[in-house]
Parts: C-alpha cells; structure tokens; sequence
C-alpha cells in the first residue's frame, strides 16, 4: 500500500490558514491576490488558453511516461497503467475547464515548454534509467502539478475548483508511488538520484520562471507556486530516506 503523508501535512497547513483569515489578518497587502479574478475578461482567458494548454499536455505527457515506465517494469506495468489511466481523467477534466470559459488552449506552446523535460525522459528511458525516469515523472513533475493546482484552487472558477480538487488527490498517489519504488531502490540508486536530480530540477524551475507572468494573470503568486512545489518535493525527499543535508543539496540545484 502506498502512504499518503503528502495530503495529511498539506492538511495541517491548511488549518494553519484558515485559523489566521479567521483572525482577520490586519493590514496584509498581499491578501489582495487571493481575491478571485474575473474570468471573462481578454487578459484571463489569454493567460489561461497557455496555462490550461500546460496542463492538459503535462496530463497527456504524464500518462505517456507512466505505460513507457512500465515497459521497464512488466511486473508492474499494470498498476502503471492505472496511474497512467487517472492521468487521461485528467487531461479530459482540464479540457472541459478550458471549454467552460470559453478559452481555446495553445498546444504547441505547451509541447514547446515540456521540450526539454520530455527530451531528458525520452533519453533515460531509452538507457532504462528507471531512477531517472522516477525522479523526472513522479517526483519532479508530480510536486511541480501538486504546488500548481494547491495554488489554483485557491483563485479558480467554482466548475475548475471542483475538477483540480479531484486531481490533486491522485497525484499524491502518483507522488507516493515513485516515492516507494526509489525508498525500496534507494541504496542502488542514490548516486543515479542525485545526477539526475542536478540536471533536471533547473528545468522545473524554469518552467516555474516562464509560467510566472500568466499564472499572475490567474492570481497565482510566484512564491507561493514555488513554497508549495518546495514542501512537495522536501517531503517527498525525506520519504524516500534522505537526510536533511542531503535534501538541502538537491534543492540547491534549483537555485545555482
Ligand atoms: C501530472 O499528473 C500532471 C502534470 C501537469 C503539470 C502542470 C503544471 C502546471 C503549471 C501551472 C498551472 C496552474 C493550474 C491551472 C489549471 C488550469
Ligand atoms: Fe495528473
Ligand atoms: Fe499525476
């Protein structure tokens, strides 16, 4: 069984926030960005045909990399093939959030900015490099989705709230599953880890870096998308079995 640490942290800290809005938080100027946008103007549904396109194709790229994981593991390319199923679930609920506001998402703009990510993947894949794969798909991608779509809960339209509510729980499944595979495989692939953790963490936080100006646009805050991604992905790491130095390294490759 896999273990769902992520949501029941997530959850404390949560409770945290609603105990301070219910303070009534006095002079916040950043309380501002948490007011809902309006989502029928030029600008939101502009900003939103490129972040909806992302999504959709990181739900469509998601479901690709789990069945090629499973091609490596046959023994359990059928669980693998459930995850990769959630994902098309997922992809189909984003598409219809677009189609609700009436917003036509930019695909190749999205292909575009998975270009070097889905490269990276592609390459491990084809050396069979299933640490690689695991750090890229379920650890990378999947806290990268999971800080996301906290964040857009938040400022979302009532019909997409409900939607990305519903996703975000199955990606701390997918989050927990590459988790247990590298804890079980830890001692073998530490080294494989940490390379791979090098060259592709820079990549999440570009992406975060070309995302920024239209996630504003939607009321996403920058920092808050890169404090939620950190708490995923220091979690995730701890879980695995590494110690704080460690981790503290690793994150260090997002910012040198
Ligand atoms: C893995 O299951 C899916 C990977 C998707 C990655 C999504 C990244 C999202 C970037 C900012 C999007 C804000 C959410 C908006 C939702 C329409
Ligand atoms: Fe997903
Ligand atoms: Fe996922």
């Amino acid at each position: 069984m896999v273990k769902v640490s992520g949501i029941a942290h997530y959850m404390n800290r949560s409770m945290t926030v609603l105990e301070a809005s219910e303070l009534e938080v006095i002079d916040c100027p950043s309380a501002t960005s948490n007011e809902l946008p309006d989502f029928t103007t030029e600008a939101y549904k502009d900003a939103y045909s490129r972040i909806n396109a992302i999504v959709i194709e990181g739900e469509q790229e998601a479901h690709d990399n789990y069945v090629a994981i499973g091609t490596l593991l046959p023994d359990q390319a059928e669980e693998l093939k459930k995850l990769a199923r959630m994902e098309i679930k997922h992809m189909k609920g984003f598409t219809a959030c677009g189609k609700n506001l009436g917003v036509v998402a930019d695909m190749p703009f999205a292909k575009a900015f998975y270009d070097k990510l889905h490269g990276n993947f592609q390459e491990a894949l084809a050396e069979g490099k299933l640490t690689t794969c695991f750090l890229i798909q379920a650890i990378l991608i999947e806290a990268f989705a999971i800080s996301a779509y906290h964040v857009y809960i938040r400022v979302a339209d009532p019909f997409a709230k409900k939607i990305t509510e519903g996703v975000v729980q199955d990606e701390y499944l997918h989050l927990n599953y590459g988790q247990e595979w590298l804890k079980a495989n830890l001692d073998s692939c530490k080294k494989e880890l940490i390379d791979a953790n090098k060259a592709n963490l820079p990549l999440i936080r570009s992406m975060l870096d070309q995302v920024a100006k239209d996630a504003s646009t939607l009321h996403m805050d920058k920092e808050e998308l890169m404090e939620e991604f950190m708490i995923a992905y220091q979690d995730s790491l701890t879980e695995i079995g590494l110690d704080n130095r460690e981790i503290a390294r690793m994150a260090l490759a997002a910012v040198v």
